[in-house]
């Protein structure tokens, strides 16, 4: 029973995807008797927190009822006043938490605070999903660094273009489309200057009936060669563009990014080239949470080096290329021993259409 709720809990704090950054997802279940009284989830960043959403929807009195929830209720005063002590004001029995809320403002109070006054508190059920679920809140709430997904799309053999550096399309439209929705579940999307040369992207999410929203557009270019006609500076978008760029980049090509409405971060130079770890620092400080790296192989690969990928979702096209001078996915020099390569964690597949995406995790954590 418990996970049968849960698992409902998780379904609708996934509604919020997109919304809620650098909030978590989150989702309440009431439950009496075996029937569902209320649900709610966290909808959008600033706004009611998923427990208050379930007890205003709930359909009868919710005294002495089970409440399920995917994160720990919050014991702080933050926009909205602490949810363990309205679960206490409206007489609910018994709480079952999935995960435990990292935020060190809360961190294990809610609960406390919960059990400290009678109320039944059941934790970890379903655990594993809801960390999976908020990864990138577990991540940004620990650290203030943004969660960093690295994508990819490439033949079998590994190649992101051909030898003429053709690359439309490689995956087919399931594939296409599973990266817009991720574009709508990050703070920001972020490529390097060749990209934005060679291929002059959006980084827009297109998604069916106008569904979803943009990221913040991050372009690497520490010289500053993007051009002002560039798509990604001139697409209609909520969402800021940001030129990150290092002491090379001339101060009059900074005056007109800016002119132009983008927001233009100084790295310092590294002996490896840019400094990721900087950016993703001052992107952190910015309040995004989030980073979808749709580099290109150079990019890539200075990432992986740098240390700031947390996981990478390769796409697969079912076709091969070939060629020596063809791009692969992590381009540089590469590792010299295989005792150097990155090595991936927690592996998942899934299937888009005909292609396939491998999902794994970097690091030890
Ligand atoms: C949410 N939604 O459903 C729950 C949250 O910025 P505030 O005041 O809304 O507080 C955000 C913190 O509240 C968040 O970092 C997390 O620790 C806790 N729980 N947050 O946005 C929710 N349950
Ligand atoms: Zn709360």
């Amino acid at each position: 029973m418990d996970i049968k709720y849960m698992h409902r809990a998780l379904r609708l704090a996934k509604r919020g995807a997109g919304y809620t950054n650098p909030n978590p997802l989150v989702g309440a279940v009431l439950v009496r008797d075996d029937r569902i009284i209320g649900e709610g989830y966290h909808e959008a960043y600033g706004a009611n927190h998923a427990e208050i959403n379930a007890i205003l929807h709930a359909t009868e009195e919710v005294s002495g009822a089970d409440l399920y929830v995917t994160l720990e209720p919050c014991s702080h005063y933050g926009k909205t006043p602490p949810c363990a002590q309205t679960i206490l004001e409206k007489g609910i029995k018994r709480v079952i938490v999935a995960a435990e809320d990292p935020n060190p403002l809360v961190s294990g109070r809610g609960i406390a605070m919960l059990r400290e006054n009678g109320v039944e508190v059941i934790t970890g059920v379903l655990e594993k999903e809801s960390r999976k679920l908020n990864e990138i809140f577990f991540k940004y709430i620990t650290t203030g660094k943004p969660f960093c997904i690295l994508k990819a799309a490439m033949s079998l053999d590994g190649k992101i273009a051909t030898r003429t550096g053709d690359s439309q399309w490689i995956t087919g439209e399931c594939a296409r489309r599973q990266v817009h929705l991720l574009r709508h579940r990050v703070a920001c999307v972020m490529t390097g200057i060749g990209t934005v040369l060679s291929d002059d992207p959006q980084l827009t999410t297109r998604l069916p009936d106008k569904k979803g929203k943009d990221a913040v557009r991050v372009i690497v270019d520490s010289s500053a060669r993007i051009p002002l006609s560039a798509k990604v500076l001139n697409v209609d978008s909520d969402a800021p563009a940001i030129v990150a760029v290092t002491e090379k980049a001339q101060d009059k090509k900074i005056r007109e990014l800016e002119r132009m409405g983008a927001k233009v971060i100084c790295m310092p130079q590294t002996g490896n080239g840019v400094d990721l770890a900087f950016l993703m620092k001052k992107l952190g400080e910015e309040g995004l949470d989030s980073v979808l790296l749709e580099g290109g192989s150079t990019l890539n690969e200075s990432a992986l080096r740098q240390g700031i990928v947390d996981k990478v979702n390769f796409f697969i096209g079912p076709i091969l290329i070939g060629g020596d001078t063809a791009k692969t996915a992590v381009g540089g020099r590469g590792v010299a021993s295989l005792k150097d390569a990155y090595r991936l964690r927690n592996l998942c597949t899934q299937f888009f259409g005909r292609g396939i995406m491998i999902e794994g995790y970097l690091g030890t954590g």
